[in-house]
Order: structure tokens, then C-alpha cells, then sequence
């Protein structure tokens, strides 16, 4: 078991973070709605995975390669909120693609939040590519890929798990399961029951672990961090998890999924659940935990203010970054 060193201050960070991107998550989408923003792709129901795996890592320091639903993630490996609703209403300051990318697809070179692609599984081989130059670089950094199952029947994903074995190349493998792929349920996506079986396929641990816990989703990260930087290199992990929204604001559920069993998943809602825990285990007072949301209120009502008023890219830097200059 790895070290597990989860002070009460890690603890109320986990669940800070948390709940700012839920509540961040729901005014995009009021943006979205009053048809101010173009696309919503929510991590609502993914928090305690992205969250609680990210934390496990040197934020900051070690790479992450995440995917349009990794909201959570990039706040806690230090994304501002101001930086993320630039980066959703295409403002020229926006740092992950200067207003010129999809919402969703973040890069922060500052924190070492490596740029996304749109085509789903190509983030599995970019992370394996930056653990490769770590290995040579002997700079002792980690690199963490996040995927949903449906684009682990990619064949990136394969390809980069087998190559991350043999080399023994320090990355972990993080899939949030949350069973479909837009409208594809996983028993249409796969002949077994879980992702994590596949890890045996290339010759590394495959670890299942309840994604709706942010603190046993942070121990299995640390464990496999620690194979990673001890040179017994990937691991792949399953956090067993589930969307309550639609697949974007561009798509509905309903046609898809029943209200029961969404419902069902509701019960174990991470942000509701970790809170109760921290008021109960009493690493909360009730007044820390309104003061706290009282000011992610603020700070999500400061950066929709923010990025508002903030100017457009100019139109004849269109060209930009497009072509070699
Ligand atoms: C190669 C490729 N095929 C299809 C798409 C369109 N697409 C975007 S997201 C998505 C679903 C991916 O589902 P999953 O990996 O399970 O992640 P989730 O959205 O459920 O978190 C699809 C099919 C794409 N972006 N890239």
C-alpha cells in the first residue's frame, strides 16, 4: 500500500475543487442555455475521480494529459476559474488555445497540462511519449492519461499501452468510466465486464476502484505513482463512475438512458457524499463549509464577469498557429 498522507487540509482541498467545478459545471451550462457559450462538456459526476487522482501527483510538475471531461482535474492541478471560462467563451487570453480550440480542450503549458486533441484515445499515446522523454530525460516525472471506456476501443489506447509496458515507461492510465460512449453503452463496446482486464493483456496491473471516492481513487493513484517514479512502470486504472448530464449540451439522455437509472447513480452524487463525510468525520464545521461555498460562488460569478468583458482574438491573427510562420 502506498503512503497515504491525506492531512484534514488535503482532505477540505479535495473537496474545494470539487465542488468548484461542479458549481462552475452548472453556470456553463445557464451560459449555454441564455446562448452565450457554444458547447458544455461536463465532469458533473466524474469529480471524485479527477480530483482524487490528480491529487496523488506532483501537480504542476508531473504531466497530465486529460480529455474534454476533466474539468475537476485541471482546476486542482491548478487551472484558474477565470482561465477556464476565458477558455469557454473563445477570448484572445484564453491560455489553452487562445480562444482558437473547442471548449473543453485544455493545455496549460504552465502547469504542464499537455495540449488535447479532439480524436479520443490520442491523449494515451502523448502521455506515453512525455513518460518516454522522462525515462531518457531521467527528470523523474510521472505522466497520467484520462479516458472514458468507449475510446479505450481506439487503437491509440492499445498501442500505448503496450509500448508503456515494454519500456517500462513511468504513466498512468486513467480511465473514468462512466458506461457510455456518448449513446453506446460499454456492453456494446466491450466483451468484458471491466477495462481494467485488459491490463493484463500488456503486462501491467490493472486496478478497479470506486470512482465515486475521491480519497480511494487518490490511494491506487499514489501506489501506481510510486511503481511509476521506483521504475516498475504503467498502470492502469479504473474508476468506476457515471455522467448525471447529458454527453454535452448538444445531446439528449433521455434517448438513451432511463431517469431511474440516473436517479440510482444520484444517490452516490461524489460532491454530496465527500461532503457529508467531512462534516461527519468533523474536518468540517458546518460554518467552514458555507464560507467555503460562499466563495466559490464568488469566484465562479467573478470569472463569468471576467472573461465577459474580456476582448475577442483579433480576426487577422486567424492564420495563427495554423501554418508554420
Ligand atoms: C476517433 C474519434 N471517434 C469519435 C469521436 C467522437 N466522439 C467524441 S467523444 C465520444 C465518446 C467517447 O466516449 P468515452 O470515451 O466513453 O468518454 P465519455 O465521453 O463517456 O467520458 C465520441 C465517439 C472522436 N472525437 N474521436
Amino acid at each position: 500500500m502506498a503512503s497515504i498522507n491525506l492531512t484534514p487540509e488535503l482532505l477540505k482541498e479535495m473537496y474545494y475543487y470539487m465542488a468548484l467545478s461542479r458549481a462552475l459545471d452548472d453556470r456553463m451550462w445557464i451560459l449555454n442555455r441564455q446562448g452565450r457559450a457554444p458547447v458544455v462538456y461536463s465532469a458533473n459526476g466524474h469529480e471524485a475521480a479527477q480530483v482524487g487522482s490528480v491529487m496523488a501527483l506532483n501537480r504542476g510538475e508531473d504531466w497530465i494529459v486529460p480529455y474534454y471531461r476533466d474539468l475537476a482535474m485541471v482546476l486542482a492541478y491548478g487551472e484558474t476559474p477565470r482561465e477556464v471560462m476565458l477558455h469557454l467563451l473563445g477570448r484572445a487570453d484564453d491560455p489553452n488555445s487562445g480562444g482558437r480550440q473547442m471548449p473543453a480542450h485544455w493545455g496549460l503549458k504552465r502547469r504542464h497540462i499537455f495540449t488535447t486533441g479532439s480524436v479520443v484515445a490520442t491523449q494515451d499515446v502523448h502521455a506515453t511519449g512525455l513518460a518516454l522523454a522522462s525515462k531518457i530525460l531521467k527528470d523523474g516525472r510521472v505522466a497520467m492519461a484520462s479516458f472514458g471506456e468507449g475510446s479505450t476501443s481506439q487503437g491509440e489506447f492499445h498501442e500505448a499501452l503496450n509500448f508503456a509496458a515494454v519500456h517500462k515507461l513511468p504513466v498512468i492510465f486513467l480511465n473514468e468510466n462512466n458506461g457510455y460512449a456518448i449513446s453506446v453503452p460499454a456492453r456494446k463496446q466491450m466483451a468484458i465486464m471491466d477495462v481494467a482486464a485488459r491490463a493484463q493483456g500488456y503486462g501491467m496491473p490493472g486496478v478497479i476502484v470506486d470512482g465515486n471516492d475521491p480519497v480511494k481513487v487518490y490511494e491506487v493513484t499514489a501506489e501506481a505513482v510510486e511503481r511509476a517514479r521506483r521504475g516498475e512502470g504503467p498502470t492502469l486504472i479504473e474508476a468506476k463512475t457515471y455522467r448525471f448530464v447529458p454527453h454535452s449540451s448538444d445531446d439528449d439522455d433521455r434517448a438513451y438512458r432511463s431517469r431511474e437509472e440516473v436517479a440510482e447513480w444520484k444517490k452516490r452524487d461524489p460532491v454530496i457524499t465527500f461532503e457529508k463525510r467531512l462534516l461527519d468525520e468533523k474536518i468540517m464545521t458546518p460554518d467552514e463549509l458555507k464560507a467555503m461555498q460562499q466563495r466559490i460562488k464568488d469566484e465562479v460569478n467573478d470569472a463569468t464577469d471576467f472573461a465577459e468583458k474580456a476582448p475577442l482574438p483579433d480576426p487577422s491573427t486567424l492564420g495563427r498557429y495554423v501554418y508554420a510562420e
